[in-house]
């Protein structure tokens, strides 16, 4: 990646919560994690609460070693070095997510659980996910759907929304009218199997019902960076509260955002 491209999509990452880095995986590879998503899939029963998010594995990277080789990809940590996020680590697990043939959609959620902690205010990213679709993605089948800017500005969803996943949203009708409505600043995010697709972990997101007979599956890992430094590429200001935190802080965990997201 040029330096020009570099920061041309540190700043898309940094002002809109997402980015995507094209031509990552080989095909060879891309090949290589769609026979073994497939085999997990066919030993795995999907839980009706997980219907949102589709089949829904926890993979260890000790476990399977093609896991392992994914989460030491070299051109994907190349390539986060490049932006900049070379400190970002991962946790060592991955999430087997798909969108099955005419399965439903996935609500409108942030995965941000630190909204009482003043690292929710950090101008750079904090906590990202790594996004390997295996198939090509469109909005036929469920592609990735982002509210920019949303991870740094309260709109009226914020207030309107079931709190993600287990706190709520994993229960919801598939009409409810909210969590899977549309929004006039939303964008798909399309992409070729093989890119890298980031997020924050404050973004809203979504995705549509795929409406295709093929399967959509996605390989998400989590990856966090130092709760205690500023990234070497930050020269703006250093929000009061992040520069006055003190790292032995306690913060009650939570995934609804409070007064730290301001409109
Ligand atoms: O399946 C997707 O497209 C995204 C999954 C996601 O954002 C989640 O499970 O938190
Ligand atoms: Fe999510």
């Amino acid at each position: 990646m040029t330096p020009e491209k570099a920061k041309e999509t540190r700043d898309h990452m940094l002002q809109n919560g997402y980015c995507v880095i094209e031509d990552v995986v080989t095909e060879d590879f891309l090949q290589e994690m769609r026979d073994e998503t497939e085999r997990l899939i066919a030993n795995h029963e999907e839980p009706a609460d997980l219907v949102y998010q589709g089949q829904h594995i926890g993979v260890k990277r000790e476990d399977y070693s093609v896991i392992d080789k994914l989460l030491s990809w070299e051109p994907s940590y190349r390539a986060l070095d490049e932006l900049g996020f070379g400190d970002f680590k991962t946790g060592g697990s991955v999430i087997i997510l798909t969108k099955e043939p005419h399965g439903p959609p996935l609500y409108w959620h942030q995965d941000w659980m630190q909204w009482n902690d003043p690292l929710t205010v950090s101008p750079w990213p904090q906590i990202i996910f790594l996004n390997y679709y295996l198939t090509d993605t469109t909005p036929e089948n469920g592609c990735l759907k982002v509210i920019p800017g949303t991870h740094h500005r309260r709109i009226p969803l914020h207030d309107q929304l079931v709190p993600a996943h287990e706190q709520g949203a994993r229960f919801i009708e598939e009409d409810h009218p909210i969590m899977f409505g549309d929004d006039p600043e939303q964008v798909y995010v399309p992409v070729k199997a093989g890119s890298l697709v980031l997020g924050d972990a404050r973004v809203l997101h979504s995705a549509d019902g795929n409406k295709t007979d093929d399967r959509r599956t996605l390989i998400l890992a989590w990856h966090r960076r130092p709760t205690d430094t500023v990234p070497d590429y930050w020269d703006g200001e250093i929000p009061e509260v992040i520069a006055n935190r003190p790292e032995d802080g306690e913060y009650e965990g939570s995934r609804i955002p409070g007064a730290y997201l301001k409109p």
